[in-house]
């Protein structure tokens, strides 16, 4: 097999009580594992790719022979992008942004609070599943979104931090409020791995 499924980096119940631990269950042992089961099962046709990390196969959808392109852009996308999410939280998370990701933050948007209050109302409207992020582009950090499993690096843009609205991500403890879900998702937030990840971005 190509790609694996990565360990949880801590207990199902650790994010409690901002995510359950049935809804951590379901979507790492469940969900993340069926994205990795599919991309093995496309790259088996074009074994010559699985030498590539995941987030190449990502950053390079035109590359992707046709046959396997969407299945790469979903399960591949999926892929790398719960693999980030399990790093980007954890235990006793949240609180204020630390490092430099703190003062840029407070250069792009004012403050914390109104990074946060974008954040939520731009995923918020996010139609259907999909996530949002936050990316470092031209010199500045931005919020997008993007449907179903699409990362940005396809476009370019290195996530620092994603957040997963699709619903399987807070259907059981939240049900149709995605604005609670996001509010309280904060509190999980592993600023040491967001700082990692932007200092890879400004690379
Ligand atoms: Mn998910």
């Amino acid at each position: 097999m190509a790609y694996e499924l990565p360990a949880l980096p801590y207990e199902y119940a650790a994010l409690e009580p901002y995510i359950d631990e049935a809804t951590m269950k379901l979507h790492h042992d469940k969900h993340h594992q069926t994205y990795v089961t599919n991309l093995n099962g496309a790259i088996e046709k074009h074994p010559e790719l699985g030498s590539k990390t995941p987030e190449d196969l990502v950053k390079g959808l035109d590359s992707i022979p046709e046959d396997i392109r969407a299945i790469v852009r979903n399960s591949g996308g999926g892929h790398v992008n719960h693999t980030m999410f399990w790093q980007i939280m954890k235990p006793n998370g949240g609180g204020e942004p630390t490092g430099n990701i703190a003062d840029q933050i407070k250069t792009d948007f004012g403050s914390f609070e109104d990074f946060k209050k974008l954040f939520n109302e731009t995923t918020a409207k996010q139609f259907g599943s999909g996530w949002g992020w936050l990316v470092f582009d031209g010199g500045k950090l931005k919020v997008v979104t993007t449907p179903n499993q699409d990362n940005p690096l396809s476009q370019g843009h290195y996530p620092i931090l994603g957040n997963d609205v699709w619903e399987h991500a807070y259907y059981l403890k939240y049900q149709n409020k995605r604005p609670d879900y996001l509010a309280a998702w904060w509190n999980t937030v592993n600023w040491d791995e967001v700082n990692k990840r932007f200092e890879t971005a400004q690379k």
